[in-house]
């Protein structure tokens, strides 16, 4: 893998649908990133193996996201010093609180950032991603400053209704 900032993994192709603002997000803010398909369940080895060399592989966020028994951002968490946001993706059979819960429920001493379930979050994951790395790459800042100014103006802009 090559040095890639910000490393997405979602538990299945299926997945795929509800993380493409996740990956229009990084682009929009021009930062690069890998994706990988790996599940907590299916192939945990593989996804710590992953969460190990993320470090050395120079990734500076890690994104998972995951539906139902969604425990794939805490074993990444589990096995790095960096940052892991978790997307808990909508499902059909309980809506994503399923996966929010399973998400979200960290033990102490793992902790996991979990956003909105579903399509915001995964946009609001890519931006919380660049607000973090914002913190030592100040183009990159103001890029997040520059993004909402602009979403200010819009809402501003519609905010009166003839
Ligand atoms: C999770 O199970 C995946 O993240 C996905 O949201 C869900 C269903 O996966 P598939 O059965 O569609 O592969 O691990």
């Amino acid at each position: 893998m090559d040095t890639k900032r910000v490393l997405i993994v979602m538990g299945s192709r299926s997945d795929l649908p509800s993380m493409e603002g996740c990956m229009k997000q990084l682009d929009d803010f021009g930062v690069s990133y890998t994706v990988r398909v790996l599940s907590a369940h299916r192939t945990p080895n593989a996804v710590i193996e992953l969460s190990e060399q993320a470090v050395e592989n120079g990734v500076q966020v890690i994104i998972a996201a995951a539906g139902g028994a969604a425990h794939l951002a805490g074993v990444l968490a589990s096995s790095t010093p960096l940052p892991v946001i978790g997307i808990p993706i909508q499902t059909s059979t309980l809506g994503g609180m399923d996966s929010l819960l399973s998400t979200v429920q960290m033990p102490q001493g793992v902790p996991v950032a979990t956003v909105a379930i579903g399509k915001a979050g995964a946009r609001n994951a890519a931006i919380l991603a660049c607000q973090m790395m914002g913190l030592a790459d100040k183009d990159l800042q103001q890029k997040i400053v520059d993004f909402k100014k602009a979403q200010a103006e819009k809402v501003l802009a519609d905010s009166v209704v003839e």
